[in-house]
């Protein structure tokens, strides 16, 4: 059976308040444990095929698209691990079912479905700027259920999830981008992405969800979006070396095609939900197989991105 089986099982979920109520409270043991397990940066070590799928924002017709192409036997086997790079919630019209569905594969597949933090699950360290999911709930199950549901979720969900997610020698994958404040300044991927060896300090924190790349020789730059910074080829140069990766992964900016490169091949985003509010009418994501030798030219060529078309 394909993955989009598991929309029909999150629809189930969502039918009833007291459903949700109590499935949320397994996510939450579901998402510690992975977090105990994996820690808030995931450290991958296995030569399998991963598959990185970008911004969904409540957009259940291109998740679905997504799911199509795996099997539940890769992911019972481990031999694919599915990781996803925040914003799954806020703006598109299916935020709640699109988030209980990543849920739902998460709790049936911990090790191999990872989800990763997006600027719009921010929420206990860093304010979701729009953030539109609270009404979402409100509408559905009304002012009182709605708003313990979104608490839930706060409580549950937005706060458990990865920041990021690191296999030496191939990758690192972060919902915005690589933070500038660290730059330099660090030993370890984790202390770089998090600001500290303990806690994470916020300003960091912020960086690594609404960071985005620019072509440019400065280290860093003052970002439009009003949080987070713009990071140059400097940083990238600096990560992909110190950290002994070939190429950095992520999300957050719609782009034409669904995917761009920036700074050298170095720097991929994938944005995998097409149409309004945003401009782009195609999605993609990435495919790559760390047992091929050469598969960071097959990135670089364009063979490990898969187009989301309508
Ligand atoms: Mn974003």
């Amino acid at each position: 059976m394909d993955l989009s089986r598991y929309i029909d099982r999150a629809l189930n979920v969502i039918s009833s308040s007291s459903s949700l109520k109590s499935r949320l409270e397994d996510y939450r043991e579901v998402l510690a444990s992975s977090i105990a397990r994996y820690g808030d940066v995931v450290t991958f070590k296995d030569e399998v095929r991963y598959v990185f799928v970008g911004d969904i924002h409540g957009n259940l017709e291109d998740l679905r698209s997504v799911l199509r192409n795996y099997d539940e036997e890769h992911l019972k086997s481990g031999n694919i691990k599915m990781v996803f790079l925040g914003d799954y919630i806020d703006r598109g019209e299916n935020q709640l079912e699109v988030i209980v569905t990543l849920l739902e594969l998460k709790a049936e597949y911990p090790d191999s479905v990872f989800l990763l933090k997006g600027n719009h699950e921010g929420v206990d360290i860093v304010e979701p700027s729009p953030h539109d999911f609270p009404d979402e709930l409100i509408s559905r199950y009304l002012i009182s259920e709605g708003s313990s549901i979104y608490e839930l979720f706060v409580s549950n969900v937005f706060t458990r999830l990865h920041l990021a997610a690191y296999f030496k020698n191939f990758f690192l994958a972060l919902h915005g981008g690589l933070p500038t404040a660290t730059y330099k300044k660090t030993q370890s991927v984790r202390e770089y992405l998090l600001g500290s060896t303990s806690r994470p300090l916020r300003d960091v924190v912020v960086e690594v969800l609404w960071n985005d790349p620019i072509e440019s020789n400065d280290e860093a730059q003052e970002s439009p979006r009003g949080a987070g910074m713009l990071f140059g080829r400097p940083i990238t140069e600096w990560v992909v070396k110190t950290f002994d990766v070939k190429l950095v992964i992520r999300g957050h900016e719609a782009c034409a095609k669904g995917y761009k490169l920036n700074h050298n091949g170095r720097v991929i985003t994938l944005f995998s939900r097409i149409g309004p509010p945003y401009y782009n009418t195609v999605g993609a994501f990435l495919e790559i197989d760390a047992s091929v030798k050469d598969w960071y030219r097959l990135v670089r060529e364009l063979q490990s991105v898969k187009l989301i078309k309508r």
